[in-house]
């Protein structure tokens, strides 16, 4: 494998964990598409299952899949990766690896909808206890610990706030009370957020979203620190079976290769959005973390490189009116998910958070207007004009 540790971001993406096949020379890492491996001889398969180097079956290790949790794990400074069949698989190995009867789990409010109601309606049922907390304050998740602690899971930027919580200071917190740090890093990508700096124990992501990036994959990853928390969750993910797929590793693969020149000219987009939006007399509020007008913007120039991709805003006329924008835009396409090259709007109220209980939406400042931009690397202008039509529908 090439030594990139210190290379530019955008060489370290494209060649972080990979290298021409041992076998055939191949540049671009073959798809490895079977279940099991020949072993040489009984004492071969027997070395191989005490834990010696090899491949046995692919619930248990695959070099496409190897290969990209080779790269993410570099990209993000972690020791080892896993990779998930989906976000949510990623978000339950963690659940699953350090929760049980007895244990409690401080999480940030405005998590992704399921992220946050697998806990209230399924981990509830083997003993889990949950406290929920504005965590862009940290004085909330200090007093949230409890003796019984085990993990404080935090979402930055979160979704679809845009809320920023302060990693530092959060990681202090939780490690004083005995409690691992675990971030969903999907927002912000590794391009341009690495929580394992910066005091998390766990990163994990939706590679649906930015890493994979084209809409046209279900995945997600999990990176570990240390070689302890590394094993934990291997061995848990192992057994569970929410593993990749070798094909679907080869597509991510693919897509994370671009995913630092996707995240400049989205980012670049959602910038220029962002600023039009907030002069727009239609408009009743912006929120995105590139923003002087965002409540955190110095947090998030510390601890980004940049606002991301996602914005959320309301209109003059509250829900109805943003119905008109989300129903007549055309470039932008009304559907969940963000991340990809195409720019997607959606109503999280009404679809991705719409399974949590309304207070506690409303509290967690997931109000009824908002409606979420998930922006694309289209040609900037068209994007304006198609909001500039819709806003004045209104
Ligand atoms: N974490 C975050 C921050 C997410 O946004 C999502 C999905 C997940 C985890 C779960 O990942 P998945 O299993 O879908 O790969 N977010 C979605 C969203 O905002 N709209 O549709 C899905």
């Amino acid at each position: 494998m090439k030594d990139i540790g210190k290379k530019g971001m955008m060489t370290r993406i494209i060649h972080a964990g990979q290298h021409a096949d041992p076998a055939t020379g191949a540049v671009s890492t073959p798809i490895y598409q079977t279940s099991t491996f020949a072993f040489r001889d009984a004492d071969h398969g027997a070395a191989c299952f005490r834990g010696e180097p090899g491949y046995k079956y692919t619930r248990l290790g695959n070099p496409t899949t190897e290969a990209l949790e080779h790269n993410i794990a570099e990209l993000e400074h972690g020791c080892g990766a896993l990779a998930a069949a989906s976000g949510m698989a990623a978000v339950n190995m963690v659940y699953l690896a350090f929760l049980g009867q007895g244990t409690h789990i401080v999480a940030t409010d405005a998590l992704y909808g399921p992220s946050r109601m697998i806990l209230e309606s399924e981990y509830v049922r083997f003993g889990v206890a949950s406290t929920f907390v504005d965590s862009s304050d940290p004085k909330n998740v200090a007093a949230a610990m409890r003796p019984d602690t085990k993990l404080v899971y935090l979402e930055t930027p979160a979704n679809p706030t845009l809320k920023l919580t302060d990693l530092e200071a959060c990681a202090e917190i939780a490690h004083k009370g005995g409690a691992l740090v675990v971030v969903d890093n999907t927002f912000a990508s590794p391009y341009l957020q690495n929580p394992l700096l910066q005091g998390a124990d766990i990163v994990l992501h939706s590679m649906t979203k930015f890493i994979n990036g084209h809409t046209d994959v279900v995945a997600g990853i999990v990176v570990a620190k240390d070689p302890e928390i590394y094993a934990r969750l291997r061995k848990v993910h192992f057994n569970f079976g929410g593993t990749m797929d070798p094909h679907q590793a080869w597509l991510v693969l693919r897509g994370v290769k671009t995913l630092g020149l996707r995240m400049d000219r989205a980012q670049d987009n959602a910038m220029k959005l962002g600023a039009y939006l907030e002069k727009h007399p239609k408009v009743a509020w912006v929120r995105y973390p590139g923003l002087e007008s965002h409540p955190q913007y110095a947090l998030g120039k510390r601890q980004m490189r940049g606002g991301g991709a996602v914005l959320s805003f309301g209109v003059k006329g509250g829900l109805e009116a943003g119905k008109t924008v989300i129903n007549n835009v055309e470039i932008a396409t009304l559907a969940v998910s963000l991340g990809g090259v195409e720019t997607l709007i959606e109503h999280p109220a009404s679809m991705t958070h719409t399974g949590v209980p309304i207070a506690d939406r409303l509290a967690a400042g997931i109000s009824d207007d908002l409606v979420r931009l998930a922006v694309g690397c289209e040609s900037y202008e068209d994007l304006e004009a198609d909001l500039a039509r819709v806003l004045e529908m209104i």
